[in-house]
């Protein structure tokens, strides 16, 4: 194992790798802007570097300022957590190039991941089930573009390769605007992305958004550790998360995580994975691979007891995998509540000062934050300031868990989402488990016709 690792992140993220990392003996080196000098990581990482002002784009997207303070405090490997550079294959070219371990995947997997029509096709040709469409990108024939959707069966989705996790995206519900639909996605595309590669999908009315999380060592080895429901989202933004997904046989799971882990092994992936699937009509549809450490790792480690992050740094350093699927076991539910700095009915964003912070507590009740009494939430960055996650013996128990934990926890000075978290955990449908990708946001529009 190697002796220090530098923390490429903020928040709750760079908390909890540090953690990981003391648990290995790791030395941390805690990066931070200039609007960061009071998160908790860093008063109690080993060293710490300031890498420029609050602006993320001058700070944590900083590329140079990141290598140059892995130079300076002689660092082994660098973490990037989640968003930031976490997914950005021309960082962890220079990070490598630079002599240093970087704690994930190999800058091609990234690469190819990102490319969602890349990333398609070599999930088919790894045998995972993938959503009825176009085969890989298409041309501009306008015929040729009618025949596919024809044959796809309308409604279709137009999907642009650079895009993902919602952006880039027009449904389709006829032939009369296809054509115009598809140059408009094409125009977008190349705007955003600078990329105008697009592709047809069948639109899938009601799926759930069901995730499955992989570790691989790049060796040869891979295990699937179950998989996540994360339908409760507003926004392409996830609020709610639980694993196991409600309904999910034991069969079916074995079934699906292998198609995964095999798929691992397929491609070489290295490192803790994430395979995105659209589940609808008992089928699962892959749409995405993420190739970082998820926000929602935590209800994953809750039922596994696996440490994801951990597992992280250990197939960094090159270690072989040390768990095989026979250790993998189910055990109980969990589920996550975001909690967001904003407003919980127009989730405006509200930063500032947090005047008091009482956590909540009990067997199965873990609070994965930074912020403590005193702490000022800075307005540069996500809203994000933490997650509550509850495990319980069943999925019952686990909401029961949620709702006594959210009304334990204080959170003063600053408007926060418990309250929708509130409603969230006495919502009907959530607590049956039955809710696809559209029920939060169309719960939220009847409410707010009340
Ligand atoms: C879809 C879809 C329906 N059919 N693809 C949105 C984000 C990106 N990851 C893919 N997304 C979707 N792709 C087909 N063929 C619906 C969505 C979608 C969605 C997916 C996951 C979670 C939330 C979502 C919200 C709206 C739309």
């Amino acid at each position: 194992m190697y002796g220090k690792l530098l923390i490429a992140n903020r928040g709750e993220i760079a908390l909890r790798i540090l953690r990981a990392a003391k648990e290995l003996d790791i030395k941390t080196v805690a990066v931070y802007s200039e609007a960061d000098k009071t998160l908790k990581h860093v008063l109690l990482a080993d060293e710490s570097v300031c890498i420029g002002p609050p602006a993320s784009s001058s700070s944590y997207l900083n590329v140079p300022a990141i290598i140059a303070a892995a130079e300076v405090t002689s660092s082994d490997a660098i973490h990037p957590g989640y968003g930031f550079l976490s997914e950005n294959a021309r960082f962890i070219d220079q990070v490598e190039k630079s002599g240093f371990i970087f704690v994930g995947p190999k800058a091609r997997t990234v690469e190819i991941m990102g490319d969602k029509v890349a990333a398609i096709a070599a999930m088919k040709k790894s045998g995972v089930p993938t959503v009825p469409g176009s085969d890989g990108a298409i041309g501009d024939d306008v015929k040729e573009n009618l025949r596919i959707a024809q044959e796809i069966g309308y409604p279709v989705i137009i999907k642009a390769s650079g895009g993902g996790g919602g952006r880039g995206m027009r449904v389709v519900h006829s032939e009369n605007t296809l054509i115009e639909s598809i140059a408009l996605t094409r125009a977008e595309a190349k705007a955003a992305f600078d990329n105008d590669e697009v592709y047809i999908e069948k639109f899938l009315q009601k799926p759930r958004h069901i995730e499955i999380q992989v570790l691989a060592d790049g060796k040869g080895n891979a295990v699937h550790l179950a998989e996540r429901d994360c339908s409760m989202q507003r926004r392409h933004q996830k609020v709610v998360e639980e694993a196991p997904a409600p309904g999910i046989s034991e069969e079916i799971r074995q079934k699906i995580g292998k198609v995964c882990a095999d798929a691992c092994v397929h491609i070489g992936y290295r490192g803790a994975g994430t395979f995105e699937f659209l589940y609808e009509d008992n089928h699962f549809y892959f749409i995405e691979m993420n190739t970082r450490v998820q926000v929602e790792h935590p209800v994953t480690e809750m039922i596994t007891g696996i440490d994801i992050v951990k597992e992280q740094i250990r197939i960094s350093a090159g270690e072989t995998l040390s768990i095989k699927q026979s250790d993998v076991k189910v055990n109980g539910h969990a589920i996550e509540c975001r909690i967001n700095a904003e407003d919980s009915v127009t989730f405006m964003p509200s930063p500032g000062k947090i005047n008091y912070f009482h956590v909540a507590g009990g067997a199965g009740v873990r609070m994965d934050t930074h912020i403590y009494s005193g702490y000022n939430v800075p307005p540069y960055y996500d809203s994000m300031i933490g997650k509550l996650i509850c495990h319980g013996e069943t999925r019952d128990v686990a909401v029961k868990k949620m709702q006594q934990a959210l009304r334990e926890t204080v959170l003063d000075g600053i408007k926060n989402n418990i309250p929708l978290q509130m409603r969230n955990m006495q919502d009907e449908a959530f607590i049956k488990g039955e809710v696809s990708i559209h029920h939060l946001e169309k719960r939220l529009e009847n409410e707010s016709k009340k």
